[in-house]
């Protein structure tokens, strides 16, 4: 769900299992992590239970989605479940868009409440991406939003009137045809095509009842490993 790709897709696969390969230099024993969704993590999470099954590796984990968690249990990643006092020493997770000052649109791949939630309780989050993510100006990938299914004709008409076309998005396999997160909430793609000013709209995104979370994650990543095929680029905010 990538409307600007700029790479061809076997490109763009490869820069992300290089971005994620990368990204296995941040990790050390003894650490907690994060595991982010969608494919450039699901490409660190086999390279991680790579390392960790030939014990290489010693860390502890918990999935930001149900996939993220099947992979890393399928590959014997000791997995955490939530609990108090519990925080990650490095998320690692990809992004939809980031721009420059590692503001970043996340949440395509339908995860963005529990992506927000551990990366929230992360000392470090580091974003893995292919080139094809990096944008002057966040907004031309649509906004996820994540909303409580009773809330979501007055979302609609809210996020209307901040100038984003709003999509619900739509899962053809299930009875209503409408796509539902792990929490079994709707997921509302904004096209706004651009987002001058971030903060001042996530602010009045968090005003608007029945929005759960989202997609914008700000101020929050402290690295992005980019993918340019060739060679990996480290941007920091
Ligand atoms: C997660 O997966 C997201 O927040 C983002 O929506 C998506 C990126 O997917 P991919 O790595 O497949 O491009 O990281």
């Amino acid at each position: 769900m990538n409307p600007t790709p700029t790479a061809s897709v076997s490109n763009q696969e490869a820069q992300k299992r290089h971005a994620a390969a990368t990204a296995l230099r941040w990790v050390r024993s003894g650490m907690v992590l994060g595991l982010g969704s969608g494919s450039t993590s699901a490409a660190f999470i086999t390279l991680l239970g790579e390392k960790v099954q030939a014990g290489e590796l010693q860390i502890q984990a918990t999935a930001t989605s149900r996939a993220s968690e099947a992979l890393a249990r399928q590959l014997n990643i000791p997995l955490l479940e939530p609990r108090r006092g519990l925080r990650f020493d490095l998320t690692v997770d990809g992004a939809d868009e980031l721009d420059a000052q590692l503001r970043l649109i996340k949440g395509g791949g339908g995860a963005l409440l529990r992506e927000k939630v551990l990366e929230t309780a992360s000392d470090y989050l580091l974003i893995i991406a292919d080139s094809s993510k990096n944008v002057a100006q966040l907004g031309r990938f649509p906004l996820p939003l994540e909303v409580v299914p009773f809330a979501l004709p007055w979302v609609l008409d809210a996020v209307e009137k901040l100038g984003g076309a709003p999509a619900v998005r739509p899962n053809a396999q299930l009875p209503d045809g409408l796509y539902r997160s792990d929490q079994g909430n709707l997921l509302v793609d904004c096209h706004f095509n651009v987002i001058p000013e971030p903060e001042q709209l996530a602010l009045q995104l968090q005003a608007i009842p029945g929005i759960v979370e989202h997609g914008l994650f700000l101020g929050m990543a402290q690295a992005a490993i980019l993918s340019h095929g060739d060679r990996a680029e480290v941007l920091r905010p």
